[in-house]
This record gives C-alpha cells, structure tokens and sequence, in this order.
C-alpha cells in the first residue's frame, strides 16, 4: 500500500503533474491526484519523509535524467517533471523542521554555483540538513563565488555546501575556495562539494574537505566535517 503510494509519486514526477489540475504526458491521467495531493496522501499515512523524498521525488527526477539520456525526453519533459518535484518538495517542507533561528548542529550556506541551473538536488540536500537539524541558508542558483562567501561571513556559517551538475559549472567550485584562502576564512569554514560531475577525487583536486554522493552523505559529511573541528 505504502509502497504503491511511493510508487505513484515516481510515475507522477515522470509525467510532470505537480497536481491533479495537470494533464501529463500521456492521456489517461486527467483528474488523478498528482504529485502534490500524493506527497500530502504519504504524509498523512505517516511514511516517513526520507522515503518520500528519496525513493518518490528523487527516484522520479532520477529516471527522467535516464530518459533524457536516451532520447525518450526532451528539456521541456524535464522542466515540467522539476516543477512536479518542487510541489511535492513545497509540501514536505513543514514536516521537516530544522527552520527557525536555533544554529542546531550548525549553520551551512549552500548554493549551486555561477552559470549552474541545476537545483532540484541542491534543494533536496537543503531539506534533508534542515531535518537533520541543521540551520540552512539557500542561496539559490547560479550564484558567484564572491557571494557565496559574502554569505558566509555575514552568516557566520561553519560549512558552506556547493553543488553543480555541469562539467562546464564545476570548475567554479574551486573559486569558492580560494576566495574563502584569499579572505582568510578557509580554517573556519569547512567546504563540501557534490552534484553528479563531482566525485571524492575533484574534491581533493580543488582543495574542498569533503564530497557527498546524495542527501544522506551530505548529512553523514556535515557531522563529520562539524565534529572534526568547525568553530561552533
Ligand atoms: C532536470 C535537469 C535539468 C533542468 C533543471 C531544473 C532544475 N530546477 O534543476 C533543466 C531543464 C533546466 C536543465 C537544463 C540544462 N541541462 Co540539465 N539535467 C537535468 C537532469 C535530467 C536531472 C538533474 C536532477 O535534478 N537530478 C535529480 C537530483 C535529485 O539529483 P542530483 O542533482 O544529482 O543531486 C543529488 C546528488 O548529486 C547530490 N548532490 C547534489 N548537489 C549536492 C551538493 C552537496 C553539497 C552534496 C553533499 C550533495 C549534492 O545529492 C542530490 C540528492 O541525492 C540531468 C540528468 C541527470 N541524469 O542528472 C540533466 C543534466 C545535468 N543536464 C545537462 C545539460 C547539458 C543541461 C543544459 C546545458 C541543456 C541545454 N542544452 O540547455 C541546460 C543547462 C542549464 C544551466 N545553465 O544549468 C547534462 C549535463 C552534462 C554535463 N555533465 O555537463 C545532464 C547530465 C543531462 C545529459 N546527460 O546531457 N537540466
């Protein structure tokens, strides 16, 4: 039952419906409760977010980077299936916690880096260190490394997270990390790095403190990295 629920958001993500207003791409969905009424349907039955999120909207945006990868979808399949995601994601926000000004387990700006559109993983990770009880700022997308580390002096953050899912964007990952040398702030602030391009290696490479395959690794890093010695 639950799994079929699960199960249902994936399809719905592959069809693009953020609701049940949405007709998807094939015909015999109109009227069927989309991704947001089945987020909200999963939600009430008490399955847990983490399976919602990573084996419903995740799994789902997974299967159309395949389909766009041979062919069977175009950009626009692509964009209507991240807006599905985004209203499921919308939904699951208030059962997440970790919002508030409390710094919890520490404070992390995360952004995808200048020239990346790319921010469905991105904002995944966000809500998965909010409910982990991290304190989470969102710079958003497309963000210059000047920025990105204005912000976390302003924020006074421990951890800055980066993601970028282009060969051509990953690059400006190690801006970020010089700038944070050049201002003198890189001993206090600890760097992750993931989106598909990145890898353990690249992040050696560029002199980030550590990688992170998906949202649990980068819960998983962020402890880690914070109970090495952040300066909480
Ligand atoms: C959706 C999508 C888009 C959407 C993005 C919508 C949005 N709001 O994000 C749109 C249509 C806008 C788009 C545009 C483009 N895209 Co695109 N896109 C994708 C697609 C299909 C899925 C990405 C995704 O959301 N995956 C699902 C999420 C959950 O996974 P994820 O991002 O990898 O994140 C997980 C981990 O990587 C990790 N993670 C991510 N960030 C971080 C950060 C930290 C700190 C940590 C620890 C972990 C972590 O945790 C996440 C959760 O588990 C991929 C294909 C693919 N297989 O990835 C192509 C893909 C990334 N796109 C690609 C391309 C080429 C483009 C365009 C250039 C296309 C074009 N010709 O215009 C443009 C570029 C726009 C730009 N300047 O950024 C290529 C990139 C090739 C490359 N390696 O350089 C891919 C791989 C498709 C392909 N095979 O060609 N895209």
């Amino acid at each position: 039952m639950k799994e079929e629920l699960v199960d249902k958001i994936v399809d719905n993500v592959l069809q693009g419906r953020r609701n049940q207003e949405d007709e998807g791409i094939e015909e015999d969905y109109a009227g069927e409760p989309g991704v947001a009424e089945l987020v909200q349907e999963a939600l009430d039955q008490g399955i847990e977010t983490n399976t919602i999120l990573l084996e419903g909207l995740s799994k789902g945006m997974e299967m159309v980077g395949q389909k766009y990868e041979t062919g069977e979808y175009f950009i626009p399949d692509m964009l209507t299936a991240a807006e599905a995601v985004e209203a499921g994601m919308k939904i699951m926000e208030p059962y997440l916690g970790g919002e508030g000004e409390s710094e919890g387990k520490g404070k992390v700006v995360m952004a995808t880096v200048e020239k990346d559109l790319h921010d469905i993983g991105k904002n995944l990770v966000c809500i998965m260190l909010k409910g982990a009880g991290f304190n989470v700022v969102d710079l958003g997308i497309d963000v210059p490394a000047s920025r990105i580390v204005e912000a976390a002096q302003e924020e006074n953050a421990q951890l800055v997270g980066l993601s970028a899912l282009l060969n051509t964007t990953m690059t400006n990952m190690e801006d970020v990390v010089k700038e944070l040398e050049q201002k003198g702030m890189r001993e206090k602030i600890k760097v992750i790095i993931g989106g598909a391009p990145t890898s353990e290696d690249f992040a050696q490479e560029i002199g980030a403190d550590a990688y992170g395959k998906d949202a649990f690794a980068a819960i998983r890093v962020a402890e880690q990295l914070l109970q090495a010695g952040g300066n909480s």
